[in-house]
């Protein structure tokens, strides 16, 4: 059985972080395994974010347990402050971990709380160097590459380029829906050709969580022993099924439907 971490937080309701993570290992036939960063809840009356973190020497007991059992890829997820980030690095070096995903997650989709630059400039200095592959959205690779914010298909190259310089092998930009284009792109580039992922857009915003099931789709993936390159295509078909099927959960939100490519 291949394993697989995720160093993420927890999306209580259930369609992004670990439960989005732990759902696709599942529908990918991976034993998933998690080290928690941090736990994230929803008001009720206006679903406003609320995190709380967890503390680092916790993360560091989950993460010594996991390790000591082994893991053929990793991804992460939200991590929460710049000694998470730091506790990461140090963990995926010491214990010399080849595979693995960053998702530099930011903020989550709909809320504008107040970046944390400090965790950007960590995420940049510390864990790119270590990417097997990024996959930042739009915002998140103008945050990474500093080049500002990206509108089209050039903006995406040059921020690529720049991630590829800042030291992950592989990059691979999610455009999604935002993009001035009429498909929905995603930009691979492992530092020497360019690919482009085009997909229809999906007319929906039940896509909550397509971000963290992207990135662990690709972990499987990479578990499993696909190239970088096959992992990536791949994923994109599994959270673009994903997507298709998103539903509303309440008023706020709808999540994708992590089994919707198994049950085609
Ligand atoms: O989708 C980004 C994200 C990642 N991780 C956690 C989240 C969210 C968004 O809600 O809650 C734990």
């Amino acid at each position: 059985m291949k394993k697989t971490l995720t160093l993420a937080g927890s999306d209580s309701s259930g369609g992004a972080g670990i439960q989005a993570d732990l759902k696709t290992f599942q529908e990918h036939n991976v034993y998933g395994m998690t080290a928690l960063t941090s736990i994230v809840a929803m008001k009720p009356d206006n679903w406003s974010h609320d995190v709380t973190p967890i503390a680092v020497s916790t993360v560091e007991k989950q993460l010594d347990t996991i390790l000591s059992i082994g893991i053929d890829a990793m991804k992460t997820g939200m991590l929460g402050s710049v000694e998470i980030i730091e506790l990461g690095a140090t963990k995926l070096k010491a214990n010399q971990i080849n595979k693995v995903v960053i998702d530099p997650v930011m903020v989550c989709k709909g809320e504008d709380e107040v970046l944390q630059p400090e965790n950007t400039d960590a995420m940049r200095e510390l864990l790119l160097p270590l990417a097997t592959i990024t996959t930042p959205n739009l915002f998140e690779a103008g945050q990474l590459a500093q080049t500002g914010p990206i509108k089209d298909i050039a903006g995406m190259k040059e921020a690529a380029a720049k991630i590829i310089e800042l030291g992950a092998e592989n990059v691979v930009i999610k455009g999604g829906k935002a993009l001035e284009h009429e498909k929905a792109v995603d930009l691979f580039y492992d530092g020497s050709e360019f690919l482009l992922l085009e997909k229809e857009k999906v007319n929906t915003t039940y896509n909550h969580g397509a971000g963290c099931t992207f990135a662990a789709a690709i972990t499987a993936n990479l578990a499993h022993g696909k190239s970088v390159k096959e992992a990536v295509i791949a994923a994109k078909e599994f959270v673009h099924a994903a997507i298709v099927d998103g539903w509303k959960l309440n008023q706020f939100v709808g999540p994708v439907m992590h089994g919707a490519y198994n049950r085609r």
